[in-house]
């Protein structure tokens, strides 16, 4: 008898639980109303003084067996549940996480197209030092095979301030004339609002540098640029930080970024920086934007480089940025990690990369 009473009130049980899950459905959906409009409106998911509203609400409405504490504990569940919905809805509907965003062709550094198949280089020194300096390297890289794009920085943000700061404005123009005479695209930092637009004038392609991810005003900035933008991540910032950055670039007007990874800091001092490839793979997973991968300053170090690089390009890789030196021994900076022109040629050649593809019609560059 009592196994029968038993069985009575479990199917009592079940048909209440599936009340309870149809006017949650039917809550959540209301929830993701109020979510669509707090998007439109840039306002925040979580609204914590609501929340205690309605807990003080449904504390103090008639009582049966559950008490006040049961109660804020059930809400407090669903409320959190509530948030993870609305964050779900803001994930989805971010531009950097849209699958069309970036055309079969890649994105366009004049004619090079990256994110199109073949691995692009992004090489030359870590800065813009002297004519003869930037000519002898551009010189090596042009006759190589494999797209590339002549990088050098003409604003260096050194962590040191008595250390070398670049020959900006001078460096810009060596570097555009350098890279001009042979053929190549170029990249280059930029550093701040104040110099974007000489920099935009003279580089094919914008870099961000990893100190430089969270600058806002920046990101936003490069959004209404019409060239290119290499998206370097912070040493110490999280993919979610790094697809924010890149949607502060996109939700502004310019859809054409490069994401790259550079290493993040550990506490293991043999490399640099921590090369992080799962990273690589995941934002190959999570977003249509092409993704490189900076060995030279993720490792620091010259040695592991070609099995470095066949791994990040194992991984997803859309292409690898390497430092490169004449004389790496007078550089003016990175002068230990940059490789001399042999061992860029020797890690070429072990890479086995094959010959510079033309550009996808539908390659895009610039504002949408
Ligand atoms: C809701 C969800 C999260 C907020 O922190 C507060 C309330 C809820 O589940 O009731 C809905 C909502 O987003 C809102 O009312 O603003
Ligand atoms: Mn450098």
């Amino acid at each position: 008898m009592t196994q029968r009473w038993l069985s009575d009130l479990r199917g009592e049980i079940d048909t209440l639980n599936l009340d309870i899950l149809r006017l949650l459905q039917r809550r959540a959906e209301v929830v993701l109303e109020i979510a669509a409009i707090k998007r439109r409106e840039n306002l925040d998911s979580y609204e914590p003084s609501r929340e205690e509203e309605m807990l003080r609400t449904l504390a103090a409405a008639p009582s049966g067996p559950f008490g006040a504490d049961e109660i804020r504990e059930i809400f407090r569940a669903i409320f959190h549940a509530s948030l993870d919905i609305q964050n779900r809805e803001r994930t989805r509907a971010m531009r950097t996480r849209q699958r069309g965003l970036v055309p079969p062709g890649g994105i366009r550094v004049r004619d090079v197209a990256v994110g199109a198949g073949q691995p692009v280089l992004f090489v030359g020194p870590c800065s813009v030092e002297t004519p003869q300096q930037m000519d002898t390297i551009a010189a090596a890289i042009a006759a190589l095979p494999g797209a590339k794009i002549f990088r050098a920085g003409a604003y260096k943000p050194r962590t040191n301030p008595y250390s070398f700061q670049g020959l900006r404005e001078d460096g810009l123009q060596l570097l555009r004339a350098t890279a001009r005479r042979y053929g190549l695209p170029t990249v280059t930092e930029v550093l701040d609002t104040s110099t974007l637009d000489v920099v935009a004038e003279h580089a094919d392609m914008l870099q961000v540098g990893a100190r430089n991810m969270y600058n806002t005003e920046l990101l936003k900035a490069l959004g209404k640029v019409d060239k290119p933008v290499l998206l370097k991540r912070g040493f110490m910032a999280t993919l979610d930080e790094l697809l924010l950055s890149a949607e502060y670039i996109l939700s502004n007007g310019n859809d054409a970024v490069v994401l790259c990874e550079r290493g993040i800091r550990t506490f293991e001092p043999w490399t640099r920086n921590t090369l992080d490839l799962s990273a690589v793979a995941l934002l190959k997973k999570e977003t249509a934007l092409p993704v490189i991968v900076d060995l030279s300053h993720a490792l620091g170090r010259r040695d592991i480089m070609l099995p470095c690089a066949r791994a990040a390009l194992a991984v997803g890789a859309d292409g690898l940025m390497l430092e490169v030196h004449d004389r790496p021994e007078h550089a003016l900076s990175d002068g230990f990690q940059q490789l001399d022109l042999d061992e860029f040629s020797a890690l070429v050649t072990g890479l086995g990369l094959a010959g510079a593809t033309a550009p996808h019609p539908t390659a895009i560059r610039g504002p949408r």
